[in-house]
């Protein structure tokens, strides 16, 4: 017989989820659990089944910008791929918006809502993009107060007819600011009959082909920054579904999430309405950002369960040198690491969802809320930067196949490198949770309680080396930034990115390690432990003293170097010969 490589395959994404299904039993009341397994099933059998080969068989397809037509007519049509016509349909009919305002199970139904997508997420190619802000954009219009739009947009875009439902998008950036958005140009002017219409240019708006978007603009007259922003809503098209004056200048060239239409551009005095006041937009949309950036996380954690339930099958397919892969001790034990990384993202998004839904449905106190602020930005930038790594061992896991395109694998690589860029990159969040810690000495306490609570329910002894990690590097965080706040900004933000993420996975091992106690007892299961220990060893404190002249060297051209004079060559090789990173 000549040799035959099988393919990885997947079962059902639901039934096999030893972590999501141990979470979702400890964490939601049994009638609860009872009541939405079914769907998960469902959904489970979809995402490794017929979704899957779908998503295999449109690998080629991406959106289409036809500008003109025949006739010389702008017309700025958007196609989207096969499989992503799919997805918004079942997404509507599924309630992937709908199931968290619905509250048909109260606080619950964050973790209902999120189960489901974190399902659906790694086989529609980055559809949670989409959904992602038109969940946001449903939770800033909810809280507005704006009559109108709660009457008429609202139930669009949390509706379960895809003939009613509506995405939304979010138009944030700028060429003048990305992460900066104060600096944007984008004006609003009030026309002869009072409608405000918007002129400007919008750099990188994600999921263009929505029905609604919101975005921020400037009121003539208002002042520069984030401040003298408004944030207005755009229904994009009229009934005749032309676009209303707006034009799409043209779709990015990216590096992944390609079945996205991101396009430029350029609004040219298009109708929009005031959501709240003609100032603070930045505060106004910071829903929205919590909202995407949780969705984020959930993303993040989603793609490391589609890579490790590739890889671990794979490797009970794969022969290599007398005997499958998974019965290599190096393979099963990169895998391992890849695998708890994996779990503690899952804890991590799921947690902040948690928390979403209790503040949602009014049962979040005041500790609980300045928590949860904290931790937005601390759970996006750590579960984003742990998904890169996650998918780039696996497409390695695969060897030379995870580098081959028809194999369905460089794409998880592609486009879990977005999951740290969009919605605030991992310095800009670093800097956002550094600024909250400052501000409200409250969140870093209140976060530092549910660590030291967390680890203490971890009382096997197997789980005791593991609790002491977390506690400690949460207090080594602390203790950090009394330091640095008292050598002075540099220093601060320098380190800001040690400080969060050291805090990130803390937590992340706190959790797991809650989680394994009572998986332990629960199920007699010793693999959440066997995650925890392993979350333990990867490197959990990362806060180091590094001195700022070591940057300074290291980063100075031979030239400036010279001209600054800062620093001596001896202090320089002297600086460099200590381990840097
Ligand atoms: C797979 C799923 C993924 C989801 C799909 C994504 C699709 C992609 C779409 C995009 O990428 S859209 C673009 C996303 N862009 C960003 O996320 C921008 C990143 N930059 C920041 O987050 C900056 O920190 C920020 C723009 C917020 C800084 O702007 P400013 O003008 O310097 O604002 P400032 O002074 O920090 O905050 C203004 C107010 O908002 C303050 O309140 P007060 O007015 O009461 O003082 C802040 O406390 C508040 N605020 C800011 N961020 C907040 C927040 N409040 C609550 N939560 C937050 N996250």
């Amino acid at each position: 017989m000549p040799f035959r490589q099988e393919p990885p395959r997947l079962g059902n994404q639901y039934e096999t989820d030893r972590a999501l299904r141990s979470y979702l039993k400890r964490a939601l009341p049994p009638d609860v659990l009872v009541d939405v397994e079914p769907e998960l099933f469902q959904m489970g059998e979809l995402a490794g089944g017929e979704l899957y080969r779908m998503q295999l068989a449109d690998r080629l397809h991406e959106p289409r910008l036809t500008q003109w037509d025949a006739w010389g007519e702008r017309v700025d049509r958007i196609e989207v791929s096969p499989l992503w016509r799919v997805a918004e349909r079942m997404a509507a009919e599924r309630g992937l918006v709908a199931t968290a305002y619905e509250r048909r199970h109260g606080a619950h139904s964050r973790l209902h809502q999120f189960a489901l997508a974190y399902l659906f997420t790694p086989s529609t190619d980055i559809y949670s993009c989409p959904l992602a802000m038109t969940d946001g954009a449903a939770r800033v219009l909810a809280l507005s107060g704006n009559d109108l739009l709660i009457r008429n947009v609202l139930p669009r875009l949390t509706s379960r007819d895809p003939e009613k439902f509506w995405t939304s998008g979010q138009w944030m950036t700028e060429l003048s600011g990305g992460s900066d958005v104060g600096a944007s140009e984008t004006v609003a002017r009030r026309d002869g009959e009072g409608l405000w219409r918007l002129y400007g240019r919008k750099w990188f708006t994600s999921a263009a082909a929505s029905q609604a978007a919101l975005t921020l603009a400037r009121p003539e007259g208002n002042p520069a920054g984030g401040r003298g922003l408004a944030l207005f809503f755009v229904e994009t098209r009229d009934r005749e579904g032309r676009l209303r004056d707006i034009r799409i200048d043209r779709l990015k060239d990216k590096l992944g999430t390609r079945k996205v239409p991101t396009a430029e551009l350029t609004l040219e005095g298009t109708p929009a309405v005031l959501v709240k006041g003609t100032s603070d937009g930045v505060r106004d949309i910071a829903p929205m950002l919590n909202v995407t950036r949780l969705w984020n996380a959930l993303s993040a954690a989603a793609l490391m369960r589609r890579g490790m339930a590739l890889a671990r099958d794979y490797a009970r397919r794969r022969t290599a040198f007398g005997s499958m892969l998974a019965e290599k001790p190096l393979h099963a034990d990169t895998l391992a690491g890849l695998q708890s990384e994996a779990d503690a993202a899952l804890q991590l998004a799921f947690y902040t969802a948690e928390l979403t839904g209790l503040e949602e449905a009014g049962e979040l106190d005041e500790s609980g809320a300045r928590l949860l602020r904290l931790l937005t930005p601390l759970v996006k930038l750590t579960t984003a930067r742990a998904a890169v790594h996650v998918a780039s061992e696996t497409v390695e896991a695969f060897g030379g196949a995870g580098y081959v395109e028809d194999t369905g694998l460089p794409v998880l690589l592609r486009d879990a490198q977005v999951l740290s860029i969009w919605e605030g990159t991992t310095n800009v969040l670093s800097l956002d949770a550094l600024r909250t810690a400052l501000k409200d000495e409250g969140a870093l306490a209140s976060l530092k309680a549910e660590i030291e609570s967390c680890a203490a329910a971890g009382r096997d002894e197997r789980l005791l080396h593991a609790a002491r990690v977390a506690r400690e590097s949460a207090a080594h965080a602390q203790a950090w930034l009394a330091a640095a706040a008292r050598e002075g900004q540099p220093a601060l933000e320098a380190g800001a990115r040690r400080f969060s993420l050291t805090l990130g996975r803390a937590l992340a091992l706190a959790l797991l390690t809650r989680q394994a106690q009572w998986s332990l007892e629960q199920e007699r299961d010793v693999r959440a432990s066997a995650a925890a220990r392993r979350f333990a060893l990867n490197g959990i404190d990362l806060i180091v003293d590094q001195d700022p002249a070591d940057s300074a060297a290291l980063l100075a051209d031979r030239e400036t170097f010279q001209h600054i004079g800062i620093l001596s060559l001896e202090f320089h090789v002297d600086k460099l010969s200590r381990p840097l990173l």
